[in-house]
């Protein structure tokens, strides 16, 4: 387990929060543990195995865990920043299993269980830039999506990869709406789906991940804002053609199928160049990449990036 220590967030930065899930759990009479989503993975019975250290972790500071779990984009649970940590309790991540099919050797369906303990863990510490702005450094547990691809062998067909979050509003209660054509979908190129930085994450600051933070199991691609990392995954489908995310079908201007962070391409409503690092809101500058392009830019060599955002 990991040597340093998870900082812990000054008085005032914790007490308004603190007042506010005090307030949140009397109106809805629920124990602070389903709120802060603790109460998720944990309590559906889900644990962590041993977990190795990772030597390509950044060493900026943690954003701390109040504020990565209070903070979230998950719209499957309501639109507002708050909104997952308020209603993911509706999520069971257990029984929960991940099909991997399409065009692979050998279709596979894996329970969580059998993910937890079938591959090697590891502590990645990673940046997270949002496309609205902000961005966070977030201690995952998770392991290498390529380890889970191989498994089910691919075919010379699988040039892309489709990621489906699970349908089901009465988990989901959000997904009555018509904000976005559920289930959340998300894709990736096959090169990129195999690149060793890509990773499926099944815990974060050494616990199983909690239910507004995709629990049982999601991506997080490093290099790419927030929302190619799609959450809770329940299927994993290889295709010959490019798939359409549930974002670039809502709004193609806006959220292109490649989504690379990228501080030199403009989006209609968010300034790219500069970030705000949560919780403090001091403003720094965007890296190319999110700062791995020494691991990823040559990804995308003789590729337009204006025109393949
Ligand atoms: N299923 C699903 N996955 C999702 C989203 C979502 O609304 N639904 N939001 C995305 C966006 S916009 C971001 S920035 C990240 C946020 O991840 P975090 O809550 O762990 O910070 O999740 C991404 N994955
Ligand atoms: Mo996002």
């Amino acid at each position: 387990m990991p040597a340093y220590r998870y900082p812990v967030p000054p008085a005032h930065e914790i007490t308004p929060q603190a007042a506010w899930l005090n307030r949140r759990a009397l109106m809805a009479g629920l124990g602070a543990g389903a709120l802060t989503g603790w109460g998720g993975g944990a309590l559906a019975g889900l644990s962590l195995p041993e977990v190795a250290d990772w030597p390509g972790s950044t060493d900026e500071a943690l954003t701390p865990f109040e504020v990565a779990t209070n903070y979230n984009n998950f719209f499957e649970f309501g639109t507002g920043k708050e909104d997952p940590a308020a209603n993911a309790h509706t999520l069971r991540p257990s029984p929960w299993a991940v099909e991997i099919a399409g065009e692979v050797e050998r279709p596979l369906t894996l329970d969580i269980e059998d993910i937890l303990t079938r591959y090697p863990m590891e502590e990645r510490i990673y940046r997270l830039r949002c496309v609205e702005g902000w961005s966070m450094v977030i201690p995952w547990v998770g392991f290498p999506l390529s380890l889970m691809l191989e498994d089910a062998g691919l075919t010379s067909r699988a040039k892309y990869v489709e990621f489906f979050t699970l349908y089901d509003p009465e988990q989901m209660p959000n997904q009555t709406s018509s904000i976005l054509d559920w289930p959340y979908r998300e894709g990736l190129r096959i090169d990129e789906a195999m690149h060793p930085l890509t990773l499926m994450a099944v815990g974060m600051y050494g616990e199983v991940m909690p239910n507004q933070s995709g629990a049982p199991i999601r991506l997080v691609v490093p290099w790419k804002y927030g929302f190619k990392s799609i959450k809770s995954v329940v299927r994993i489908d290889l295709r010959e053609d490019r798939p359409v995310s549930s974002w670039e079908a809502r709004q193609p201007r806006e959220y292109g199928f490649f989504a690379n962070v990228n501080p030199e391409v403009r989006h209609p409503r968010w300034h790219q160049a500069t970030e705000r690092r949560l919780p403090d809101g001091g403003r720094i500058r965007t890296e190319m990449f999110n700062g791995y392009a020494e691991e990823v830019a040559h990804l995308y060599e003789g590729m337009d990036l204006t025109e393949n955002f």
